[in-house]
């Protein structure tokens, strides 16, 4: 029902966006849109790309009076960088003193992408495959961020470990033990206090020794991944389906975060440690909660059978490290066929906490499109109407079919 295209190379003029599907009357500003931009851009590690661009979206159409008009939504990101790559990356005739970019950078898409697409310079692989066209996704998805939370939907990440540097007191067990106030609980509040921290994790000592690793990365020119959880709040029981393999709202998930440049793994709930202990210790008992039907626990993620369950939707995920090296390893000359040390590019030293904020953006977008199956409609009104209706029926019904003799 809904969906976005992207389109920019890295150093080119600008990234665009078109989205479309968006109910009318959803509040939209580029204000909201370019303080997500902003978010995407910070985190200690990144180069020095990040120190030039100032990315900020221009909406071209879609959005009157700060709200949407159900119209298609355009977004442009202008690279101001693109000012010093008129020649290399013109739509124009090639200046013959343009060099070819011959050596593959072993990780990135350099090699995979000469390959199939019959290009004869590796440049043409780096600049569409570069982590840049995440911006755009940021732009597109704060669409959905912005329309889930009308309805109390909010979508917060932190940090859980860069190069392999954990918090001695793991968040994750204070969400899985639903060791939170549920009825409100804002997984925003997750990102507001992870923001709060160069490398977006909660634990001050932590960071302290995250810093020095990364730091001792960038003095041996090299680079670090990371893990990082993604938490949706406020999301009702019953988006998603078992009833097909591509109706279920954790493939889908897992599906549009493993999308997102270096990432290499995902994980719902508690996902790996489920598979080592019994099923007594993984699964989530079923409780009253006042007039509703909850779990003790939150070791599902939020999601049974393909199903939002209605607890906060955790999701883990893995980013491997920056493939382009500053100290590089070995690779082969295209033009030679010969061994060869690998080029260096400019890039990052670390992503990980900007990953962190464009798997919120499409993990926003995921719930978005799930809500919108579900619920329908043309305008917002609609679609809240549709939901309110359904959310006030939820626990009824299940009391109603099973005739449930209330004990109050
Ligand atoms: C990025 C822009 C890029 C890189 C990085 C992410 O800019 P440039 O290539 O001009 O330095 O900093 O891209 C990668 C890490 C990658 O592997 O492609 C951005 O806007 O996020």
């Amino acid at each position: 029902m809904i969906r976005f295209l992207t389109a920019g190379e890295s150093h080119g003029k600008a990234l665009t966006t078109i989205i479309e599907g968006f109910p009318s009357n959803v509040p939209l500003t580029e204000e909201y849109i370019n303080f997500h931009l902003k978010r995407r851009q910070m985190g200690y590690g990144r180069g020095h790309r990040m120190k030039i661009e100032t990315d900020t979206a221009e909406a071209l159409s879609g959005i009157r009076f700060e709200k949407t008009l159900g119209s298609p939504i355009s977004l442009l990101i202008k690279n101001k960088d693109w000012e010093n790559w008129t020649e290399i990356m013109t739509s124009g005739k090639k200046n013959s003193e343009v060099e070819k970019i011959t050596v593959p950078r072993p990780g990135h898409a350099d090699l995979v992408g000469v390959t199939k697409y019959n290009y004869d310079d590796i440049r043409n692989s780096i600049d569409r495959s570069s982590a840049r066209e995440t911006a755009a996704r940021v732009a597109a998805c704060s669409v959905a961020r912005s329309f889930l939370e009308q309805f109390n939907i909010f979508v917060g990440s932190y940090v859980e470990s860069i190069g392999g540097i954990y918090s001695k007191v793991p968040y994750s067990e204070t969400l899985f033990n639903n060791e939170i106030d549920l009825e409100n609980f804002n997984a925003w509040t997750l990102s507001q206090d992870a923001d709060k921290s160069e490398v977006r994790v909660f634990d001050k000592d932590q960071e302290d020794e995250i810093i020095k690793k990364i730091q001792l990365a960038k003095k041996n020119g090299d680079t670090l991944g990371g893990t990082f959880f993604v938490v949706a709040s406020g999301v009702p029981a019953g988006l998603g389906s078992f009833m097909h393999y591509d109706r279920k709202l954790n493939a889908e998930l897992s599906k549009s975060i493993m999308s997102i440049n270096a990432v290499k793994a995902v994980e719902i709930g508690s996902g790996f440690f489920s598979a080592d202990v019994f099923g007594s210790e993984s699964h989530d008992e079923i409780i009253r909660s006042g007039n509703t039907l909850s779990r003790k626990t939150n070791r599902a993620g939020g999601i049974e059978g393909g199903i939002s369950t209605g607890l906060p939707i955790i999701l883990r995920a893995a980013m491997k490290p920056i493939a382009t090296l500053m100290s590089p390893i070995e690779s082969i000359d295209l033009k030679t066929m010969e061994s060869i040390i690998s080029r260096r590019e400019r890039s990052d030293f670390v992503a990980v906490p900007a990953c962190a904020v464009i798997a919120e953006s499409m993990m926003a977008w995921t719930i978005a499109e799930f809500l919108l199956e579900k619920f329908g409609g043309d305008s917002l009104e609609e679609t809240k109407n549709n939901y309110t209706t359904y959310c006030n029926s939820l626990f009824g019904r299940v009391e109603n079919n099973f005739n449930a003799a209330i004990k109050q």
